[in-house]
């Protein structure tokens, strides 16, 4: 039963509380109040996910699967009452009922189900997709426990402990048994010839485990489309290998699913992580042939119906796997399952760093997988016969193309040979990857490769999390930019009255000081919501040169200490970031931030000119509160190295001022916004290039007295009294020649930070900046983005109910 106004819902919740638990409403805790609240919005979503169902198959829609290791989902309740537009009816008939729903919805722990920026891009990707109508499904791991929680100890150091995010239950999740498939490992490959000579090949001695699929409802924002995300959870099967220990086969079946990869960057961990790849990956496909099957009962026209967009390597045995389904089970011969396969198979690179680009061993995946392994290997034959053919007198292009190199496979280049569509996140990106990374394969398909710039979902991150904007916004043009959300450039017609920059200040006063509070509430550090709110937000990582922002930092407080004359507008620089556990470098930039943020605010000199702030457990939900609350949008990557960024577009949707590189799409927001209203400092990609063989860190310690304040500050023990905890920064900026372009670009930050402040003071010009951000802001909704992908790689159209 669907509840059409706040007293049906005040009953059917009272009701459903007394069913789950024989309690009054009174007596229930807070955690089963919101299980409770979530499963009803489930199952009022259901009919829409059936009627999605029955529309898909109807009409006989092309269906897209997003395969990604990563859905950074966040919290579900507020996006999803909101998109299905019943948020007033529960939260008034909750309030009726006594109940504070801020506080039952701070009971649902974030489904922190990635990394970063990655995973948060297939989330908004979801809710986008929906939105705009469009048959998208996801298909991951259902991870028991999501990425580590970062606690911080009292010393300063990052320490991770496990993150059971499904404790008290996920109420948005169906267990969907009847979809099981089964997921083979090790063993061996047998082959037999038939009497018409074609091949037969049987995986024998296989470890077997059962996929079981969870399915959650991605809801789409007034429409009743409800996609799938599926979830895969890995059970043993009914027998365990004749060749393995009993209790150690339920070990590794309990291994499988039990956390997500805590790196963004490196590659450790080899065999688990492989499994997690390939368990995925062959569940998605199987059930994806099955689905196929039951509608079409062929597999011929599976290109025409089915699109699979790889997020990034980690699901790239996709390809094999398809290609193996094909040949092995269906009898397709090997021409014909790679035709099918590459017109369904697209792929999205996320990073040109060289220790993100996926390798395997030849004998893991060999011994893993030894079926998928004859597959590539063949993969490889022939791509090398398509080059001897095409180019005869290029060797080269075959040692610098070849998927299997020197007993490592190459999963980009597996990537990029099998699909018919590669792409990028961003104009520059994508540029890099034509140029560069991916140049040889340009140079052989142009046509292949196309940009996507990525996006977020206004709605998660500006409509449902900046009420106070977003009503701002409705009063002075009108409600449309909620649904179209490219509308929002309207504001332009208004940035200049000073009415309306009086009133972005204090709705940006306001987001303050829920961030302040925010702040003393988790670290205990009181900052004044009139000083600059200056925010970097990011997983650390040496190319982020988070470094670069804790030694301006540093440089600062040095200078107010030096000279009394020296004043600074106040300025709180806020920091949050997870290291990866392994990543030592990481994790000293963070003990350092912590160090120079106890010193530092503890010192009257400073004499509340200077705050430092590490919030430590970066997730969604902390963003929802961080990002809008900022006044300043650090994005000061190395450039050529942050592929996109997203955190960028979710700063400058609420109005915050970008300082940044030329880098990712930070670009293109600096080219929609003007330099006028962004700061941009620091060298180009072309200008490191044609550096980088002449670089010398140690003429920049030399000719720069700050550079050499700082820098002594890491080997003297100034932050805690150990001369020796900081050398390994010290160390990886002069021993090894400052890789990331710290220090060139040091004078230049300290420049475009002085402009922050003396613009930052013109309080009406600076509102006017921020307006101008917002508006121009609607080229990073995700819907068009998700438009993009439909359109120009998948050829999917919105479906009409
Ligand atoms: C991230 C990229 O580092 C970031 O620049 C981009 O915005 C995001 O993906 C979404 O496209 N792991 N995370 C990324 O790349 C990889 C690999």
């Amino acid at each position: 039963m669907m509840f059409r106004n706040k007293q049906e819902f005040k009953k059917e919740f009272s009701q459903r509380l007394i069913e789950a638990y024989g309690t009054t409403v009174d007596q229930t805790h807070p955690t089963e109040k919101y299980l409770v609240l979530g499963e009803m919005v489930r199952d009022y979503a259901s009919v829409n996910w059936k009627d999605t169902k029955v529309a898909v198959s109807e009409n006989q829609a092309k269906q897209v699967y997003y395969f990604s290791m990563e859905f950074l989902l966040g919290r579900m309740l507020t996006s999803n009452l909101r998109n299905l537009g019943i948020y007033d009816i529960v939260t008034e008939g909750l309030e009726e009922l006594g109940i504070d729903y801020e506080n039952l919805a701070s009971m649902e722990r974030d489904a922190g189900l990635g990394n970063g920026g990655l995973g948060r891009l297939a989330a908004c990707f979801m809710d986008s997709a929906a939105t705009e109508n469009l048959p998208v499904n996801g298909n991951c791991i259902r991870y028991q426990c999501g990425l580590f929680r970062q606690r911080i100890d009292d010393q300063g150091n990052q320490v991770e402990v496990p993150d059971m995010w499904m404790r008290i239950g996920n109420p948005w999740e169906v267990r969907k048994l009847k979809h099981s498939v089964d997921v083979k490992f090790w063993g061996n490959v047998e082959v037999h010839g038939d009497e018409n000579g074609n091949l037969h090949f049987n995986h024998v001695n296989a470890e077997h485990i059962l996929a079981v699929p969870y399915d959650m409802p991605m809801i789409g924002a007034g429409t009743k489309m409800t996609n799938t995300l599926r979830l895969w959870s890995a059970e043993a099967a009914d027998e365990s290998p004749s060749w393995m220990d009993y209790r150690e086969y339920l070990s590794e079946v309990n291994q499988i699913c039990l956390n997500v990869y805590p790196d963004d960057s490196t590659e450790e961990g080899k065999y688990l992580r492989l499994k997690q790849q390939y368990f995925f990956v062959s569940a998605g496909i199987d059930s994806i042939i099955n689905t196929h099957l039951k509608q079409y009962d062929t597999l011929d026209n599976l290109g025409e119906k089915v699109s699979v967009q790889l997020n990034d390597t980690h699901p790239v045995l996709a390809i094999p796997e398809l290609m193996r389904v094909l040949m092995d089970d269906y009898g397709y011969s090997w021409d014909r399952a790679q035709a099918i396969t590459m017109s369904v198979m697209s792929y999205t690179n996320h990073t040109v760093m060289s220790e993100a680009l996926e390798k395997w061993p030849v004998e893991y995946v060999q011994k893993l997988l030894p079926r998928i392994y004859m597959i590539i290997d063949e993969l490889n034959s022939r791509y090398g016969r398509f080059l001897n053919e095409r180019y005869p007198n290029r060797q080269d292009l075959w040692y610098s193309t070849r998927i299997i190199d020197n007993g490592m496979i190459h999963m980009a280049r597996l990537a990029v040979i099998m699909s018919h569509a590669v792409n990028g996140v961003a104009e520059i990106h994508t540029g890099l990857l034509e140029s560069e990374l991916f140049h040889e394969y340009y140079s052989m398909w142009p046509e292949k490769f196309t940009n996507k710039t990525n996006g977020i979902t206004p709605r998660r991150w500006m409509l449902y999390s900046n009420p106070e904007l977003r009503e701002m916004l409705k009063s002075h043009i009108g409600k449309g930019f909620e649904t179209d959300f490219s509308k929002i450039e309207k504001l332009m017609n208004h940035v200049d009255e000073p009415k309306l920059q009086e009133e972005f200040l204090r709705v940006k006063q306001k987001r303050k000081e829920i961030l302040a509070a925010y702040i003393q509430r988790s670290t205990g550090i009181i900052v004044d919501p009139s000083s600059i709110f200056d925010s970097q937000a990011k997983r650390l990582h040496a190319y982020k040169r988070q470094l670069l922002n804790i030694m301006h930092v540093i440089y600062l407080y040095q200078r107010i200490k030096s000279d009394r004359n020296f004043r600074i507008y106040p300025h709180t620089f806020i920091f949050a970031a997870k290291a990866a556990p392994s990543y030592v470098f990481a994790k000293k930039v963070i003990k350092l931030i912590n160090c120079v943020s106890k010193v530092v605010n503890s010192d009257p000199d400073v004499n509340g000119m200077l705050k430092v702030v590490f919030l430590p457990n970066y997730s969604v939900s902390m963003s929802e509160v961080l990002m809008n609350g900022s006044d300043v949008s650090e994005q000061i990557s190395t450039a050529g190295k942050e592929a996109s960024g997203t955190g960028n577009m979710k700063f400058m949707m609420n109005g915050a001022i970008t300082l940044g590189t030329l880098d990712g799409a930070t670009v293109e927001i600096d080219r929609l916004v003007g330099r006028e209203n962004d700061v941009i400092f620091g060298m180009t990609v072309e200008e490191i290039e044609s550096f980088r063989q002449t670089y010398r860190a140690m003429d920049y310690v030399n000719g720069d007295e700050r550079i050499r304040k700082v820098l002594n500050t890491f080997i003297d023990g100034t932050w805690n009294g150990d001369r020796d905890d900081f050398r390994t920064i010290y160390d990886e900026l002069l021993m090894k020649n400052d890789e990331y372009f710290v220090l060139a670009d040091f004078d230049s930050y300290v420049q475009a930070q002085e402009q922050i402040s003396a613009r930052y003071q013109d309080r009406h010009a600076w509102a006017r900046s921020c307006l101008i951000n917002i508006a121009k802001s609607g080229y990073f909704s995700s819907d068009r983005t998700i438009c993009q992908y439909a359109d120009e790689i998948w050829n999917v159209k919105p479906l009409k109910f």
